[in-house]
């Protein structure tokens, strides 16, 4: 099945704690993202970037949610673009940037999920929870928030984008899941539950493999929804496999077990929207993190080995 594929990029490392993540969705063009997608028979549009403030030019005011403003500022635009796309019948495919992004995109298509009366699953997959609040996160880095905002849990400046006003989950906790976490802090992992979604960590994929893990996990999100939004940290695969990320966590996701992941997510044709978080070029060795997101990308969209 072909789509029109709208690509956003994402120039932000405001939400993490080390510099560089900005530089992503250049190192992910570069290593043929565009191609790789039209190879497929897709149409694709590359929106270009949206720009944000550099964090050098800019004092944050609170330390437990460290450039909120500047943050809330391009989550808005990115939202707005997001929405714009899906109005238009196209998917989105946001390339940041830091896992902060995922509160302008998840905005964007839980919004116009919720305003066409549709239901919306998803798919997180991350080394990490990015789940903490305010309240539980020990470093003030917004990039480890933004699952718990999508729940409506924290900042209302960040809760209420892509029209949630009123705050309130912009997702169903009971049609999400987590993939791949293998590294939650103590106090996240209080929220977590509390959101109640479904986790597969790591020992589920080591007990069960990834073929049944994925299946359960499409199940889930296709139940009752009309698509799901796939939200694809770079550093749930295994640093040796994607080197090129803020936060590394050893005994990640195998290349192959997030090929089989990726190639299932296609096989469901229900994938609605995708992003693409945390590749760094500057810890990267020779562009290899952004050129294997590249092939994950292109699996994700119906890329086979036959
Ligand atoms: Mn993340």
């Amino acid at each position: 099945m072909s789509h029109s594929i709208r690509v956003i990029g994402v120039q932000i490392d405001l939400g993490a704690g080390r510099r560089g993540v900005d530089m992503g969705p250049s190192a992910i063009r570069k290593a043929g993202v565009l191609s790789a997608l039209r190879a497929l028979g897709h149409t694709v549009i590359d929106d270009g970037n949206i720009p944000c403030a550099l964090p050098e030019a800019h004092k944050f005011k609170d330390p437990k949610l460290r450039y909120l403003s500047l943050i809330a500022e391009a989550m808005t635009t990115l939202s707005e673009r997001v929405t714009a796309a899906l109005e238009r019948e196209e998917v989105p495919l946001v390339l940041g940037g830091d896992h902060s992004i995922a509160i302008g995109t998840i905005g964007g298509v839980a919004g116009h999920y919720r305003k066409t009366e549709k239901k919306l699953g998803m798919i997180w997959f991350d080394a990490h929870g990015d789940a903490n609040t305010p309240e539980t996160t020990p470093s003030g880095n917004i990039h480890g928030m933004p699952q718990a905002v999508a729940f409506g849990r924290g900042a209302p400046e960040l809760v209420r984008i892509g029209g949630f006003e009123g705050g309130g989950p912009k997702l169903d906790p009971s049609r999400s899941v987590l993939i791949g976490a293998r590294s939650i802090d103590a106090l996240e992992k209080g929220v977590i539950e509390e959101i109640g979604i479904k986790v597969y960590a790591m020992d589920a994929i080591d007990r069960r493999g990834i073929y049944e893990v994925t299946q359960e996990a499409l199940e889930i999100v296709c139940n009752g929804t009309d698509g799901f939004h796939l939200s694809f940290d770079v550093d749930g695969m295994d640093p040796t496999v994607a080197p090129g990320v803020g936060t590394p966590e050893r005994g990640g996701v195998s290349y192959r077990e997030t090929h089989t992941m990726m190639e299932m997510i296609a096989e469901s044709g229900r994938l609605v929207s995708m992003e693409v978080a945390e590749v760094n070029p500057i810890l990267d060795v020779r562009n290899q993190t952004a050129e294997i997101a590249v092939e994950m990308v292109a699996s994700a969209f119906g890329k086979r080995i036959l």
